[in-house]
């Protein structure tokens, strides 16, 4: 809904004021809509492996520009988390801050990167991509491993092209927790409902390895780095062996234009149907004022 010609977004996190990056001015940011030299081969390897490796999608120097403004409020959202060994296998995985571009000018810049969306729509091979949101997803030294999940059994978007953008805002090694990938897996499609959890790691483990799927890590990245993966794509992460350093990474999900929603078959999907489509309904287009068209060729 738009307040006061504000967009304005009830989430869990709204409590949290505002952090200095918010009201600091812009100019310092650098623009991202320059294009990324993508290779014909890049889309091929996304379309038949379900993820692919892009190095520098975003300089060293734009990631350090736009750092503060994702780290400051996900610092602060982390303070609000229990001690790590409370926490069940989703919560030590990462602290999780999301849709930081409605409360942040610098992250909607970074989240609307032109450079981003076309290199989605592209390996995608659509016209327009919309976002379905972003989240910063912060492993901390120590913090757990991601298990294996699929990440669109939460979408009400069956039969809907989606890919994620996964970038580390530091430098991250295979050991702090880079994405782990089963390649080709995206083939499967909706398993069905399966939360993050032991028992997703025990069950998708169990079919990765009677499928054969190999397993490709990510490996080590630098800021600036990034990998896509397509929302059917079985993948997780180490733990962060780090004792020091925080896995910083930023993600944004797109989804393709023109999208239907579909009808949610779960609790988790009706969640991300009244979460992420505010107001909307099955058979509703999924554009909803918080679902912004990023790229259209
Ligand atoms: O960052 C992680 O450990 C998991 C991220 C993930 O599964 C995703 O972005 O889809």
């Amino acid at each position: 809904m738009y307040q006061n010609g504000h967009i304005f977004y009830q989430s869990i996190h709204s409590r949290i004021p505002p952090s200095p990056s918010i009201v600091r001015s812009m100019d310092h940011l650098p623009d991202l809509s320059t294009e990324y030299a993508l290779d014909p081969q890049d889309i091929a390897d996304y379309q038949s492996n379900g993820f692919v490796l892009l190095r520098q999608l975003a300089t060293q120097e734009e990631v350090a520009a736009y750092r503060p403004a994702i780290t400051e409020p996900t610092e602060a959202f982390a303070k609000t988390y229990k001690p790590i060994e409370e926490r069940d296998t989703y919560g030590k995985a990462f602290i999780q801050n999301i849709n930081l571009w409605v409360h942040s000018e610098a992250v909607r810049k970074f989240t609307f990167a032109q450079r981003f969306a076309k290199v989605a729509a592209e390996l995608m091979g659509v016209t327009g991509v919309r976002l379905y949101h972003d989240q910063a997803l912060y492993k901390e030294p120590g913090g757990g491993p991601t298990p294996w999940h699929q990440d669109q059994q939460y979408w009400p978007l069956d039969g809907v092209k989606c890919v994620t953008l996964w970038m580390p805002l530091v430098d991250a090694t295979e050991e702090m927790g880079t994405l782990k990938f089963a390649k080709g897996s995206q083939e499967l499609g909706y398993l069905g409902p399966m939360n993050i959890s032991d028992d997703s790691e025990v069950m998708l483990d169990n079919l990765v390895k009677e499928r054969g799927y190999p397993i490709i890590s990510a490996g080590d990245m630098k800021a600036g780095d990034v990998t896509f993966h397509n929302g059917w794509c079985i993948h997780g992460a180490p733990g962060n062996a780090s004792s020091s350093t925080t896995r910083e990474v930023m993600t944004i999900i797109y989804l393709e234009d023109g999208a239907i929603i579909t009808e949610p078959d779960s609790p988790q999907r009706e969640n991300d149907l009244k979460t992420w489509f505010p107001g909307l309904k099955a058979g509703d287009a999924a554009a909803s004022e918080i679902n912004p068209l990023l790229y259209s060729s």
